[in-house]
């Protein structure tokens, strides 16, 4: 690869959500043999890295997001075994495995919480956040996520006071103020590196430090004015130091979970090149489908990462927004168009399961819904093949996703007009072009409605339209260019014709 950027800059990151992704022992729930044995088909599809969403220990509260052993996998998706089979042979296949760490809260029934509720004496006490009160008022007016009305408290009856939690009453937030937890949880950093990992998405890590005497605030929920504070920051150092010192020059990776809608917010959170690595930037992700709007968000990722050498990061979905096909109005063309844009522009793009098919988010009847935060239709298992069971050995914990009889792995991958194949040719040309995955981005005249830009590396360069409208529109690009890829597929290998088709997006080399 090139020059000596660190890979991850270079690499496309392909999210597993394991409970849906492949079963292979009948309960309906995914699980890492499921990961394992699918391998090959990730490397066909040409990604470099996978980030796997929790398969830890968990009541499963939050399917995950509740951790009861931070050092263990839950029975529901296997054993430590099976993770260290997985990570074995990606590695063999030179895929890079990326883990989600979830440190700011763990599940009520983590050891630590239940040694911390039984007594306020308890050695773990001050490892959760308890405050004094009275049980019909909460100490302040923050809000538990999820719930328009719930507060962030639960108050404890044994022991009369209130404990916080930023998301269910079953995940207590810990106390970052303290150093043994600080410890603690250096300690399952190293300990799944000790297991091979190539890297750590880190959960909701801007929330870790809350301010100081838990004033009242004016936006309740997630806002940034209750956390976001200066400890967090330090405290990322600190992870940082751990992965940057970590032997065997892995090169680990930190990708955080920066939920503030500030652009110059999130690109605090790289710090001096001292804290994260990576962090998601969300308005992007928010965006409606709108040249206009995307050029601005585009825009205030150079503005704001560019003078620190931060390096951005790119997400259409996740396991927690609606797909982008569904957001943006159902158009198979647009999810299409959509790609081109995600994987061209400059930074590392992340890929969520399922994206690649042009999957559309899963109806889910009222009484299938499981999700405390109404996510399940981003959740929908991944169809395999074409047979009732779509390569299932039994009825999936969710419902299938929309035209799972023709948009599943087998049939795409046998059709070169497939969406599958679509993302197959971007990432063999992102691959192909150092100019793609690391060049320089800048903006090109384009008519409204469409989004022109070239991406320049070392003497080598490629050009990037995108046509947000149903209209055709000319784009002139000076000098003779070639179609590398056209997400229809219109007129790849042949002469660059000077315009673009509604909903086309074009990759073009010279
Ligand atoms: O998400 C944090 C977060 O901010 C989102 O949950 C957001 O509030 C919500 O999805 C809006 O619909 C992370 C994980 O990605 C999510 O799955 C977890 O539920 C959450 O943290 C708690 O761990």
């Amino acid at each position: 690869m090139t020059g000596s950027a660190p890979w991850w800059k270079s690499a496309v990151v392909y999210q597993l959500y394991p409970r849906s992704f492949a079963d292979t022992d009948g309960d309906g729930i995914g699980d890492l043999e499921g990961i394992r044995r699918h391998l090959d088909h990730l490397q066909w599809l040409g990604v470099d890295a996978v980030w796997i969403s929790p398969f830890y220990r968990s009541p499963m509260a939050d399917f995950g997001y509740d951790v009861a052993d931070y050092c263990d996998v839950d029975p529901v998706f296997g054993t430590l075994e099976d993770f260290g089979r997985l990570v074995q042979e990606a590695h063999d296949r030179d895929l890079r495995v990326i883990v989600d760490w979830v440190p700011n809260h763990s599940s009520d029934r983590h050891p630590w919480f239940v040694e911390s509720r039984s007594a306020r004496e308890s050695p773990k006490r001050d490892w959760y956040v308890w405050v004094d009160g009275r049980p019909d008022q909460p100490p302040n007016n923050w809000k538990a996520a999820f719930s328009a009305t719930d507060p962030a408290w639960t108050w404890d009856e044994a022991t009369a006071q209130w404990y916080l939690h930023l998301f269910l009453a079953e995940q207590p937030d810990l106390n970052w103020r303290n150093p043994e937890v600080v410890a603690a949880m250096h300690d399952t950093l190293r300990f799944w590196l000790d297991e091979g990992v190539d890297g750590f998405r880190m959960d909701v890590i801007h929330a870790l430090v809350k301010q100081a005497d838990f004033p009242d605030v004016d936006d309740p929920w997630l806002s940034t004015d209750r956390l976001d504070e200066p400890a967090t920051h330090a405290l990322i150092r600190g992870f940082r130091s751990l992965l940057d010192g970590y032997p065997g020059g892995r090169e680990p990776v930190s990708v955080g979970e920066v939920f503030i809608l500030s652009t110059a917010k999130v690109a605090e959170y790289y710090g001096d090149d001292d804290e994260l690595h990576l962090a998601f930037n969300f308005p992007p992700l928010f965006a409606p489908w709108d040249a206009a709007k995307w050029r601005t968000r585009v825009d205030r990722v150079a503005e704001e990462f560019d003078p620190r050498g931060a390096w951005p990061t790119w997400v259409l979905s996740n396991h927690d927004t609606p797909r982008h096909r569904t957001r943006y109005g159902g158009s198979e063309a647009r999810a299409r168009a959509a790609a081109v844009l995600l994987l061209t522009l400059r930074g590392t793009p992340f890929v969520y399961q399922g994206e690649e098919l042009g999957l559309e988010n899963a109806e889910v009847p009222p009484e299938r819904q499981v999700d405390p935060g109404g996510r399940d239709g981003a959740r929908a298992p991944i169809p395999w093949d074409a047979s009732a069971q779509h390569g299932w050995a039994s009825d999936p914990w969710l419902p299938w996703p929309p035209e799972a009889d023709v948009r599943n792995v087998e049939r795409e991958r046998a059709d070169p007009g497939s969406v599958l194949n679509l993302y197959r040719r971007l990432l063999a040309a992102r691959r192909a072009s150092p100019a793609l995955r690391l060049g320089s981005w800048s903006p090109l005249p384009s008519p409204d409605g469409v989004l022109a830009y070239q991406r320049d590396h070392d003497g080598g360069r490629r050009v990037v339209i995108v046509n947000f409208t149903g209209k055709r529109h000319d784009v002139d690009v000076a000098g003779d260019w070639t179609v590398e890829i056209a997400s229809d597929g219109a007129g790849e290998g042949r002469r660059y014709s000077g315009a673009v088709g509604a909903d086309q997006a074009v990759v073009l080399s010279p």
